[in-house]
């Protein structure tokens, strides 16, 4: 492991207040969200899709890295340029999702557990022979009166840690993702709880497990009242929970921070983004940046519905999302900008 190179990419990704594109949805949720709007399921659709997003004209500008999934790291543009070539020739470092999914936790009955460590060093081998330099785990926690069991917590972050070792061992860096779910009627008190005892034990897991805190990139979710919790904080008490909670929690080695956005609008993530990086500016020893996929594709995924005459239309509301969320990385997202375009 090259500890300087691992460093190198991770700032890189989270450079000049860009940020990372998620579009490493797996087949069944990219089919899920493809049903919704009446676009066929097949491997064609999907692939259609995907060279939509990265021959976006301008992504470059705004985004530094994408995470793609097993089917769109294999596949190609239409003229038979592969995307990973196609990503690199723009400046965006290709990534991909290693883990096999989130499955029921046996003895956890609402809890689950992510799978994929068998043979993932020999994975991760090929993964960077086609080109990629990070990879994404993602682990999923539920929230309730009674979840999550510490049981729950401690195998996710475990799971997360050899995850992570495996991958800087190749030289990749990892893109460490443990999401509290937004579902449920939870207070934010409650998620700003759960979600520091999720990274306190993630962070252990990690130097227990020798991985090298500077070459890695965190995916947390923000601190947020369940959906179905009557009160809905502002957007500016969500990034100060959010901030001061990550400020108690993560060490200042790590070079970012890059944020799912977990179901929330395109316009409250860059908002919410936006109040974070505005009030702790100096404050704050690490980068803060997006790694949203929702929060990016879903007004493309609308305009587009499966027709090539609508591509241009949706690269350009794909565009628009990445513009202000490089935005909000600066402090300089105003509604404004969401009336211009
Ligand atoms: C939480 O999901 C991640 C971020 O997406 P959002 O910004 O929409 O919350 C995302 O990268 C996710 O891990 C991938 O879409 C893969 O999900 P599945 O469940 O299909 O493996």
């Amino acid at each position: 492991m090259n500890a300087e190179e691992l460093n190198r990419t991770a700032r890189m990704l989270v450079t000049d207040h860009k940020g990372l594109l998620a579009m490493d949805e797996s087949n069944p949720t990219c089919n899920k969200r493809f049903a919704r709007l009446g676009i066929p399921q097949t491997v064609e659709a999907r692939r259609d899709y995907r060279e939509l997003i990265v021959t976006t004209p301008s992504l470059g500008e705004y985004i530094s890295g994408a995470i793609l999934c097993d089917e769109t790291i294999r596949q190609t543009k239409k003229d038979g340029t592969p995307f990973v070539q196609a990503l690199t020739e723009v400046g965006i470092i290709t990534g991909i999702k290693v883990d096999t999914g989130a499955k029921d936790m046996a003895g956890h009955p609402g809890e689950m557990v992510t799978e994929g460590l068998d043979g993932l060093r020999d994975r991760l081998r090929e993964f960077s022979q086609m080109g990629a330099h990070f990879s994404k785990w993602r682990a999923v926690i539920a929230v309730n009166d009674r979840l999550p069991s510490r049981g729950c917590i401690e195998a996710n972050a475990q799971a997360l840690a050899r995850y992570a070792a495996l991958c800087q061992e190749r030289g990749m860096v990892p893109v460490i993702e443990p999401e509290v779910l937004m579902d449920g009627d939870h207070t934010l008190q409650r998620c700003c709880d759960v979600t520091e005892e999720v990274l306190r034990t993630v962070f252990d897991q990690l130097y227990r497990q020798s991985v090298n805190l500077q070459g890695m990139i965190l995916k947390p979710n923000m601190v947020l009242p369940g959906l179905m919790c009557p009160t809905q904080e502002s957007v500016d008490e969500v990034a100060d929970a959010t901030v001061n909670c990550l400020l108690r929690a993560v060490p200042a080695a790590v070079p970012g921070i890059a944020f799912l956005s977990g179901g929330q609008s395109g316009e409250l993530a860059s908002a919410r983004l936006n109040a974070m990086n505005l009030r702790f500016k100096s404050r704050m020893p690490w980068e803060l940046a997006f790694s949203f996929s929702r929060a990016i594709q879903q007004p493309a995924l609308e305009i587009w519905l499966g027709q090539g005459t609508n591509a241009t239309a949706a690269q350009s509301a794909l565009l628009q999302r990445a513009r202000c969320n490089k935005a909000a990385r600066r402090g300089e997202y105003c509604t404004a900008m969401e009336i211009d375009s």
